[in-house]
């Protein structure tokens, strides 16, 4: 067996978000957001389910820190509720919200584990949806007052920040597909929700410098590793078309090299034009200290010259995981690579990626998720690689420390390393946790060969 030592220094975590985990959605004066309105509403997730309560972290956090030590996680990946710190997301602020986020960093440092904070998770407040939401072009200032206010209370403390998580999905399935909050169908409203979120982050980012606190902010992407279906010319541009509406889309105006021209021409074809104003896509293209990368899977992609977009994905050829991913552990490393190659080798944070195995426990109460741990164990041989070949990886957060609620699939789909008994809220780590904590200790991963 082969042992692939990762870099000295490198840090070793997990990835949880507020709505997901916090519960407690009506206590200390917590404002609501567009999850709490889309979730109450029938029909959106399955069962009926929503984060009310979900994994009652908000009064758990504690048992939840001593976890993490155990399992010896090194840094900690969490998301602010805006509308937990104001309830309205602009205006009053609430102290007993950023209470809890001071006693949740308190108790992370005090177990020698780095906080790392994202400022947006997709729960807008509701007070600003009311007023149009991200299709309104006041979200993106809102969102950088919000974002300074953070780094006021919480930046002697937090040094790691990111600024959106996954515009990709909050602004399309928020906004396109209606599958996630706040549940529109409208692709003029689509375009509007993708530039204003852009803008907010470049927005943050000018007001983490302008705090002058120390640290470092980047912006979280979702991401699929593209690869052609078959080896024709024309397969392989519509796999670049693939990267224009995904990839290029969200890390391009980021960058600093704009909207891809394909999607440009796309949006403007349906009569939904990016709301560029001067100055916009400078603000946007504020340096940011790394690039947080999320990655599930990959795709393959085939021509559709048929679709206005030109591409489609091909069939699957992999085993299929629950939520319908292919399981393709070399994605990770493929990505990386290809992300690292297009915009000049930036420093990457993996800020999530993970596996969802629903294994529920035995007869013995053990809960043996031996499908995560080969997955896991395939994503980080092919980073190792990318690593090797010279991709500035520094730190890897899995998703997620604990079974908590996915979103439109409720509590059915289950990414832990440690499992939630969602009727007692007893925490039992599964076998990927111990395999695991045994890679955080080895600084590394077995490759069976
Ligand atoms: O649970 C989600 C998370 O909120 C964002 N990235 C993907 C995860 C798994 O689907």
């Amino acid at each position: 067996m082969t042992f692939l030592q990762f870099p000295g220094g490198f840090q070793w975590g997990a990835a949880t978000a507020a709505y997901q985990i916090e519960g407690a959605y009506n206590e200390d004066d917590r404002g609501l957001s567009i999850w709490d309105t889309f979730s109450h509403q029938p029909g959106t997730i399955e069962r009926g389910e929503n984060g009310d309560v979900a994994c009652d972290h908000y009064h758990r956090y504690r048992d939840d820190v001593e976890l993490m030590a155990q399992l010896g996680l090194q840094t900690y990946r969490f998301s602010v509720s805006w509308s937990r710190v104001q309830p309205w997301g602009y205006g009053a602020i609430n102290e007993k919200g950023l209470a809890f986020y001071d006693r949740l960093v308190d108790a992370l440092l005090e177990k020698n584990i780095q906080p790392a904070v994202t400022l947006y998770h997709w729960d807008l407040p509701q007070g600003l949806q009311d007023l149009g939401g991200w299709a309104n072009r006041d979200t993106a200032e809102r969102f950088g007052e919000y974002a300074a206010l953070m780094f006021e209370r919480l930046g002697d403390r937090v040094t790691r920040w990111i600024t959106l998580n996954e515009p990709i999905v909050f602004t399309l399935m928020g906004h396109l597909t209606g599958r996630m909050a706040p549940g529109i169908r409208d692709i003029r409203i689509a375009a509007r929700a993708i530039h204003h979120a852009l803008l907010a982050h470049g927005r943050a980012v000018a007001a983490f410098r302008a705090s002058g606190r120390a640290g470092e902010i980047g912006i979280t992407n979702a991401n699929t590793s593209y690869e052609p279906a078959d080896d024709r010319p024309e397969t392989q541009q519509a796999v670049e078309l693939a990267r224009d509406f995904d990839s290029r889309l969200f890390h391009g105006p980021v960058f600093g090299r704009g909207y891809p021209g394909s999607v440009l021409r796309y949006y403007e074809s349906k009569g939904a034009p990016f709301p560029i104003e001067d100055g916009d896509m400078e603000a946007i293209a504020a340096p940011i200290d790394f690039l947080g990368v999320n990655l599930y899977s990959r795709a393959r992609i085939e021509p559709a010259p048929e679709r206005g977009v030109g591409y489609r994905t091909a069939a699957p050829t992999l085993p299929l995981l629950p939520m319908g991913y292919e399981a393709a552990p070399h994605a990770l490393g493929d990505f990386v690579r290809w992300v690292s190659k297009e915009y000049g080798n930036p420093r990457i944070y993996i800020t999530e990626n993970g596996v969802c195995d629903n294994t529920e426990p035995g007869p013995d109460g053990a809960i043996d998720d031996h499908v995560r741990i080969d997955l896991l164990r395939g994503f980080l041989v092919g980073l190792h690689g990318a690593i090797e070949e010279g991709a500035d990886v520094r730190a890897y957060y899995q998703w997620s420390l604990l079974d908590n609620f996915e979103w439109a699939y409720g509590y059915r789909m289950r990414f832990g390393m440690v499992y939630t008994d969602f009727e007692t809220q007893a925490r039992i780590p599964k076998r990927s946790a111990a395999w695991y904590s045994e890679v955080i200790r080895r600084n590394g991963v077995e490759l069976i060969d």
